[in-house]
């Protein structure tokens, strides 16, 4: 038994040290109806409140080398196609945060101790009905957090990857909102004419999950076009660290991805 986790997780509530039983087994069925129907699954209380304060606590402490993202970019990868202006592939979000990268953070950190577990990607395994899944050797980015401080923001975009897993460590109190519209494309169907609505009425048009802190997110976000809304002048700071797994093993991100984020510099965090 998994004694370290014991002491992480809520087992009560969520026993992922017993992957046969009957809770267990409904528990993976919810999740996966939830990701299919709405694209994404939360777990509320995954982590006892006392242990997601001890991970910020860690996590400050390693603030002043976290990297400074602040560009605005379209919410699409970028094509060779010449689209007509005003159309949503040429809109630019602003994105700014701080983010702590994955040789940052410390191998007998508690983050990094939840990350390692293998009752929690067996679990995340079972919710995506993969035959395999492996956490990402990335470096750089298979374990990260993003900070963001008053008038920070991540604007709308899609993920490249089929599911990103996150532990939402400390809620801003004003702004922060993960905001997001499900299923707005599909592979053969981009549905500008959706996104454009989106990008003028999100208030109508998206979803505002209430993810708290210590709750575990399931999301794929790469048919749901998603954000987090910006930081108000006086808010305490929002943390949220972000797991990343893959089908194969070994999957380390892009090399562009990487050098877009450490060609930003080191900052001081607001
Ligand atoms: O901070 C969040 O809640 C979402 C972050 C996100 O969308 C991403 O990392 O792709
Ligand atoms: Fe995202």
């Amino acid at each position: 038994m998994d004694s370290a986790l014991h002491q992480l997780l809520d087992f009560d509530r969520y026993p992922l040290d017993e992957p046969d039983s009957h809770r267990m087994r409904a528990l993976v069925t919810d999740c996966g109806a939830d990701l299919e129907e709405r694209a994404l699954c939360m777990l509320p209380g995954f982590i006892r409140p006392e242990v997601v304060s001890r991970m910020v606590a860690e996590l400050e402490i390693l603030l002043g080398e976290a990297f400074r993202f602040d560009q605005a970019r379209s919410a699409y990868e970028a094509d060779d196609k010449e689209w007509p202006s005003g159309h949503p592939r040429l809109t630019k979000h602003d994105c700014r945060y701080h983010q702590i990268l994955n040789h940052q953070i410390p191998n007998d950190s508690l983050v990094r101790q939840l990350y390692l577990s293998e009752h929690l990607t067996e679990f995340v395994r079972q919710v995506l009905g993969h035959e395999t899944l492996f956490r990402s050797a990335c470096p750089q980015l298979a374990l990260t957090v993003h900070v963001a401080g008053p008038g920070d923001c991540n604007g709308w975009h899609y993920d490249g990857n089929d599911a990103v897993f996150s532990l939402l460590l400390a809620e801003a109190d004003s702004g922060g909102k993960f905001e997001y519209v499900p299923h707005v494309r599909d592979k053969g169907n981009e549905n500008y004419e959706k996104v454009a609505a989106i990008f003028r009425q999100p208030e109508q048009l998206a979803d505002r999950p209430p993810i708290r802190a210590g709750t575990f997110t399931l999301f794929k976000g790469d048919e749901s076009i998603h954000r987090v809304t910006e930081i108000g002048a006086e808010s305490r700071r929002r943390m949220i660290a972000v797991f990343s797994y893959d089908c194969a093993p070994n999957m380390v991100f892009p090399q562009e991805y990487i050098d877009q984020i450490r060609s930003l510099g080191q900052g001081v965090v607001a």
